[in-house]
């Protein structure tokens, strides 16, 4: 069975070590397929209570297919990876990369940087036009690369906890992402905000109208980065620091009423991959899943939705896998 900490003593540490650098360049240019393979063989070498050593072993493994394991295998024989040279390719290609760590930079917008002319984050900094939150971006572009210690996500989550409670003692705070998957550190912090018998609108008004305020007045908040429309507002996007440091943490807000708490707690835990796998169980059982909840009779044509389909359950994590006919997977085992 996978454990988180089995990362920290496993015989194919060098290995994953150098295939995390090809994730992260395959991440950082926006390489979906790659991402995906990269990422399954990683987690599939983590369970591996031995060290693998050739390529025949390597293809043994569920996950890993022909050219990643001969890349294992080049990296055990040599202790690196020529393609990973490559990978360090142009200059240009090493700006775009570090012009997409800017918060809400994409590879378009990475690349129309570059060829304006801009060659650093200190160009960008004196002389592109910025957005706010593209300056947010460069300005804190350090601040957001750091990862997040675990007590620290612990320690923003009970501010916002604090406050949210002295307006609402039946408000609840979850620290959700990474953090509720067991995660040592986190990219940022994602806190689900919710209450059993509210609705979005009441917890939405609350947390914008009176706890944000309340948040940055006191000094927790530093910036709010995005926030969606009054509609369906759900989220709120920003930047928070705890006393005694000067370091921006992203925080994400997400607003849930009580009747999707089951759905909310499956999508903002992740992670990504396994979110997308459970979508797609639904799908071929002919039901949706989304952060709302899952829905059955849903009719098809191809991709198209021809209806929305009839709600089967929202409230319930556990219910939903039950209703997938999925065995119940704890947070910390949903990493894909
Ligand atoms: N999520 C998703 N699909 C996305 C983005 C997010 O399903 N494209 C869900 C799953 C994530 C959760 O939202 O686990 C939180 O998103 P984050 O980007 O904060 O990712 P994590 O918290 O998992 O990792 P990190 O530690 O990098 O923040
Ligand atoms: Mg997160
Ligand atoms: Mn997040």
């Amino acid at each position: 069975k996978y454990e988180p900490d089995s990362r920290i003593h496993n015989p194919n540490n060098r290995t994953i070590e150098i295939l995390q650098q090809m994730l992260d360049y395959y991440t950082r240019t926006a390489d979906h397929w790659r991402v995906l393979a990269y990422r399954k063989a990683i987690n599939a070498l983590r369970r591996q209570p031995t060290k693998i050593v050739t390529r025949t072993q390597a293809l043994s493994i569920s996950g890993i297919g022909t050219r990643l394991a001969d890349k294992i295998e080049e990296i055990v024989l040599t202790n690196r990876l020529r393609r990973l040279d490559n990978t360090n390719g142009t200059a240009e290609d090493l700006i775009i990369q570090e012009f997409l760590g800017v918060y809400g930079a994409g590879l378009s917008q990475a690349s129309k940087w570059v060829a304006q002319g801009y060659r650093s984050l200190n160009d960008l900094r004196e002389k592109a036009p910025l957005t706010k939150n593209q300056r947010i971006g460069v300005e804190r572009y350090h601040d957001f690369a750091q990862r997040i210690p675990r007590k620290e996500v612990e320690a923003h989550g009970e501010i916002v906890r604090r406050a949210v409670q002295q307006v609402d003692r039946d408000i609840q705070v979850t620290i959700m992402g990474s953090y509720r998957r067991g995660a040592l550190d986190s990219g940022d912090i994602d806190l689900m905000i919710t209450k059993p018998k509210a609705t979005l609108e009441q917890i939405r008004s609350l947390m914008i109208d009176t706890v944000v305020p309340q948040l940055f007045h006191n000094g927790f908040l530093q910036a709010g980065l995005a926030t969606t429309s009054r509609q369906d507002g759900s989220k709120w996007h920003g930047a928070s620091t705890i006393p005694g440091s000067n370091i921006w943490r992203r925080l994400d807000l997400l607003f849930v009423p009580g009747s999707e708490i089951g759905a909310a707690l499956i999508y903002f835990t992740g992670n990504d991959i396994f979110n997308r796998s459970m979508r797609l169980l639904a799908r071929k059982k002919g039901m949706c899943l989304n952060q709302k909840g899952l829905y059955t009779d849903v009719l098809r044509n191809g991709q198209a939705k021809l209806n929305s389909g009839r709600l089967v359950e929202s409230r319930d994590e556990q219910r939903i896998f039950a209703t997938l006919g999925v065995p119940w997977r704890p947070p910390e085992h949903r990493i894909c």
